[in-house]
């Protein structure tokens, strides 16, 4: 259906999303503490092969026996090409009533979602489930970037999507090693002065292409992981450039990146006072039968409501 619906902020606030290798039981109580809008109980990429049977376990324990506050709680389930998966679902869906959504990685196609909708449907009905589960999908394939539009139309079920960019990295072929940073060869000459060589972002359409694809359908948008966390500059600057385009949130990998990520997603004093002044100043405008008006010389209108209310909109649910 054509609609012009803007707000498409996000109901929970998703500024951080934590990632917990759920074989690390040693981390859970310091991540249940911490100031982490979201988490996820990884059984995929960051469990050892050995290790996932008992990593399964942990997060159905630990989402059962930690008190996880008012945290968004998500598990990564291994991939749909993986001998894991239908178990992980079946345990996580079955025994753990605090899950809020499940983090599918590698999605490529809609049928991947269509697929998983289909069991944990079957799986909510017999155990008489009242509160039905969401999907966030991990865009970190060339497939999956190629079939985004699709994916977020796939189930109702679908409330985000994540970019995966050490995945995604890969799949193109992209000759870097460091999770979410830029290649330092990735720029252009400018032409004046010549040999003035300016680094160029080189994730800006796949996290643009993303971002759209959510917004079309209301989802929240969520960047990936940055890999150097010693380097809270570069996690800052990361952050910070997503958020101007409108992502909701970053994967912290670490403890020290989720107050970057919370601080970074929340609109600023000022940008909330700036948006609190157009308001104002089109309800007076609208108040004389008036469209458009100026507000400190800039041209302000109908449009200028919505792109405010957007940002009020973020501020109240952080
Ligand atoms: O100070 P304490 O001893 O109490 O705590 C340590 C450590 O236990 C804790 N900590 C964490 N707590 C909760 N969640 C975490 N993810 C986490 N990481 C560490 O913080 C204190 C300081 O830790 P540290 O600086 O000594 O860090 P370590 O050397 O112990 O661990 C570093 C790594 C990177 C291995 C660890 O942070 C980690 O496992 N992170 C998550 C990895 C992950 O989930 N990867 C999958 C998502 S990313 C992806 O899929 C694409 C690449
Ligand atoms: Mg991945």
């Amino acid at each position: 259906m054509s609609h012009t619906i803007v707000n498409t902020g996000p109901k929970k606030a998703q500024r951080s999303q934590l990632a917990l290798p759920a074989n690390r039981f040693d981390f859970f109580e310091k991540a249940a503490r911490s100031p982490a809008d979201a988490i996820f109980l990884d059984l995929e990429d960051s469990v050892a092969i050995e290790d996932k049977h008992k990593a399964r376990d942990n997060a159905v324990k630990a989402l059962n026996e930690i008190d996880w506050s008012d945290k968004l709680m998500l598990v990564r389930i291994n991939g749909l090409d993986t001998q894991y998966m239908y178990q992980d679902l079946i345990d996580i869906v079955k025994h753990c009533p605090r899950l809020d959504r499940v983090l599918i990685p590698k999605v490529g196609v809609a049928a991947d979602v269509y697929a998983l909708d289909m069991l944990v449907t079957q799986i909510e009905k017999s155990i008489k489930r009242t509160n039905r589960l969401g999907f966030e999908c991990l865009i970190e394939t060339a497939l999956g970037m190629s079939n985004v539009e699709q994916i977020v139309a796939s189930s109702q079920r679908v409330e985000a999507l994540s970019f995966g960019l050490a995945d995604y990295a890969a799949s193109l072929g992209t000759r870097t090693s460091t999770i979410g940073a830029n290649h330092p060869d990735y720029g252009i000459l400018a032409q004046e002065g010549k040999h003035n060589f300016i680094e160029q972002d080189m994730w800006h359409y796949a996290q643009m292409r993303i971002l759209n694809a959510c917004k079309s359908h209301g989802l929240c948008a969520i960047d990936g992981p940055f890999g150097d966390f010693n380097d809270k500059k570069g996690y800052r600057c990361a952050a910070k450039r997503v958020a101007a385009l409108g992502f909701d949130g970053k994967w912290a990998i670490h403890p020290s990146q989720i107050e970057l990520a919370n601080e970074v997603f929340k609109p600023s004093n000022e940008e909330i006072e700036k948006a609190q002044a157009i308001i104002q100043a089109m309800q007076k405008a609208q108040a004389k039968g008036l469209g458009a008006a100026s507000l400190d010389g800039e041209l302000i209108d109908i449009a200028s409501i919505k792109m405010a209310e957007s940002i009020l909109s973020k501020a109240l649910v952080a």
